[in-house]
């Protein structure tokens, strides 16, 4: 297993649309295992492959709480297959924008057919942070973040001061 780097925006591997995946064959499996690590090292409860630069339909999530036992989930291909009316609001962050936070409103709760890391057919009803945080990385394989459900003013500020610290970066490394 791997610990991958994370892509921060602003960054065009992060507006792609990605591409579903043939069959999650051992490739995928080791992708989805290097994921997990690579979200566990950075203390996120989610994490979509375009943000470790692969172009590919892949989500890894686990919401569990630090003192209970770890809950890794792994999807290919997730869609949406059912969304609730109700919607719910909540602040919400992003590896890829980081320490970087504003409340999105989504459905509260969705079911997701996807592929398990067996390359079988299942289907997951999630409500609470477990949908925040599945339709959250969703977006992520549609090249959206959660910046874009946000008003530009909000957004483009969030934007410039990453695009800042970048370019500080590259003054401190060079
Ligand atoms: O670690 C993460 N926390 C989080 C909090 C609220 C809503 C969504 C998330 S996902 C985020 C990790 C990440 O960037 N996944 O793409
Ligand atoms: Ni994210």
């Amino acid at each position: 297993m791997a610990v991958l780097p994370i892509i921060v925006a602003p960054d065009p591997r992060l507006k792609a649309q990605a591409e579903p995946v043939e069959r999650v064959d051992a490739d995928v499996v080791r992708l989805m295992d290097d994921m997990l690590e690579s979200m566990y090292a950075a203390h996120g409860i989610g994490l979509a492959a375009p943000q470790v630069g692969v172009l590919k339909r892949v989500i890894v999530v686990d919401v569990s709480k630090d003192d209970e036992e770890s809950q890794p989930m792994a999807l290919a291909n997730p869609e949406v297959v059912w969304e609730s009316d109700e919607d719910i609001t909540r602040e919400e962050g992003c590896l890829s924008l980081p320490d970087h936070y504003a409340e999105v409103t989504r459905p509260s709760a969705v079911r997701v057919r996807y592929l398990d890391r067996e390359n079988e057919i299942r289907e997951l009803e999630a409500d609470g942070i477990l949908a925040v945080c599945v339709q959250h990385e969703m977006d992520h394989l549609e090249g959206t973040l959660f910046v874009d459900h946000i008003s530009s003013l909000k957004r483009n500020i969030i934007l410039r001061k990453l695009t800042k610290s970048k370019k500080l970066g590259e003054v401190v490394s060079a």
